[in-house]
């Protein structure tokens, strides 16, 4: 089986490079980092690490995932942050247990490992209200529905629909993940970024709340 990760970036150089040498360490894995206008070595530094660049310079967190999964070859896919954040070496054991459990998608978990120096209050807490959100508008509890690692199949991914532009391309990935078939939440490791973040966390966090009900609304719209 092929493993497609997909890494977006802006200005990621100093971590861009450790997440695809160990992301590398796969068998089978094509690394597709698609860039959004970079002014430092991230590029440069991907292309060395022997992945594929995209450029796209239309900002959006959906959009760069989108270019990425459109050009995606393999069998599974997955999702990480450039930053560093996620563990990278998890991936090979995800993609086990997607096997192993026979489901469609599997959602790194950040909630169950956190600490008080990798997750904030404010994410906390906002990350909650969103969970809530997603419980009340979609009857599902989801443990962690702002993670940005995920490993899934191509096949759940190609009938997925209504995907966003912005940051909550995320949770929509896992609202449709779950209309269409099974997902699964399993606790990671969550790291303290080092670099800048490129989430502002009120004002993504209001459109995501923002989002779930266009969603819910949506998804209404197109059943038969
Ligand atoms: N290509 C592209 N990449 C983006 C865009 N916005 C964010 N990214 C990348 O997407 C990943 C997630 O963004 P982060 O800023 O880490 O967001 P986050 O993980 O929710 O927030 P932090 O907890 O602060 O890290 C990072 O690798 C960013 O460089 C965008 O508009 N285009
Ligand atoms: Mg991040």
């Amino acid at each position: 089986m092929k493993i497609s990760v997909v890494i977006p970036t802006i200005n990621e150089e100093q971590t861009i490079g450790r997440v695809i040498d160990t992301i590398m360490e796969n068998g089978n894995v094509e690394v597709i980092v698609v860039d959004t206008s970079s002014r430092d070595r991230t590029r440069e530094i991907a292309r060395e690490k022997g992945a594929i660049v995209i450029e796209e310079p239309r900002r959006g967190y959906g959009v760069a995932y989108k270019r990425g999964f459109e050009s995606a070859t393999g069998d599974i896919f997955v999702g990480i942050d450039g930053d560093g954040t996620y563990p990278a070496e998890a991936i090979g054991p995800l993609v086990e247990l997607l096997k192993i459990n026979q489901v469609d998608f599997i959602s790194g978990d950040r909630m169950t490992l956190r600490n008080q120096y990798n997750y904030t209050m404010l994410h906390f807490v906002g990350n909650n209200v969103l969970n809530i959100a997603i419980r009340i508008f979609f009857s599902y509890r989801i443990i962690d529905s702002q993670s940005g690692m995920w490993v899934f199949t191509s096949d759940i991914y190609r009938k997925m629909k209504n995907l966003s532009d912005g940051m909550s391309f995320s949770q929509d990935l896992k609202i449709e993940a779950i209309r269409i078939g099974k997902l699964i939440e399993v606790p990671i490791r969550y790291g303290v970024r080092i670099t800048k973040p490129k989430l502002r966390a009120w004002e993504d966090g209001f459109s995501n709340l923002f989002s779930i009900f266009v969603k819910r609304v949506r998804n209404m719209a197109a059943r038969p």
